[in-house]
């Protein structure tokens, strides 16, 4: 479902642990675009994410499409591992880091060839250059506004400016790409993110699963921050 044409994933490593039934029903209901799944490694990152088996009980209870975020070294090793859907009204979309990858074409190209919607993340350090050869090899990128991890931290201000750049190389060059962002977007960074020229966001402690407040109240603050983004004069 579109949201004022703004995708959004829900990060499924911030659900309720308790009534992760119960939030995938109200995250359908709410027509969310896409279900974030973190994968780590514990090496690329000093975390070990959502393991396999819980990703595939949440495939298996809902039909919201999946977007995974591999922060994983080397990630060709795992990509068996990533649940095969059936009949998927959207291909599962997976995302490599260009800083985890020794030969990314061919990563790229490999996750295509088998089945899925290529994406590839960048962290807050790394600049555009570095992906203008891939670039038309991916259906998105996200743009990583924290160090990759872990939730509930506090976005990093210089990324807004890659958004921003992002987005102008993008409308230029006529790429189909979700540009996505991911780290801290919450009800105060939405806007700005937006008018930056975001087109998903990936919605954690910060923008969804606040602690205490039912989602649906999230969600309407949610479209408020949307709301604001777009009219705002895109930024420059
Ligand atoms: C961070 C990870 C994210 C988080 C999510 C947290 O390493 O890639 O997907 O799970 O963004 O959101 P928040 O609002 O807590 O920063
Ligand atoms: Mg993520």
């Amino acid at each position: 479902m579109a949201h004022n044409s703004i995708k959004l994933y829900a990060s499924a490593i911030c659900m309720n642990y308790l009534d992760m039934r119960g939030d995938l029903e109200t995250l359908s209901h709410l027509g969310v675009d896409r279900l974030h799944y973190d994968i780590c490694d514990s090496y690329f990152v000093p975390e070990f994410g959502l393991p396999f088996y819980l990703v595939n009980k949440l495939i298996q209870a809902s039909d919201i499409p999946s977007d995974y975020h591999l922060m994983v070294e080397e990630p060709k090793r795992i990509y068996e591992f990533i649940p095969k859907e059936d009949s998927p009204s959207e291909l599962p979309r997976v995302s490599v880091h260009y800083e985890a990858c020794r030969n990314l074409h061919r990563e790229l190209v490999a996750l295509r060839r088998l089945g899925f919607s290529p994406g590839l993340i960048i962290n807050p350090a790394t600049t555009l250059d570095h992906i203008e050869y891939v670039i038309e090899e991916v259906n998105q990128v996200t743009i990583m506004t924290v160090n990759p991890g872990f939730p509930s931290q506090k976005m990093i201000p210089q990324t807004m400016k890659k958004i921003e750049r992002l987005r102008q190389w993008r409308d230029k060059a006529g790429y189909d790409l979700d540009i996505t962002v991911d780290g801290n977007v919450s009800f105060d960074n939405i806007p700005k993110m937006v008018s930056a020229g975001a087109t998903a966001l990936v919605l954690g402690t910060s923008g969804l699963f606040v602690p205490g407040q039912p989602l649906e109240e999230s969600y309407q603050q949610l479209m408020n921050a949307i709301n604001q983004g777009t009219q705002l004069e895109r930024t420059q």
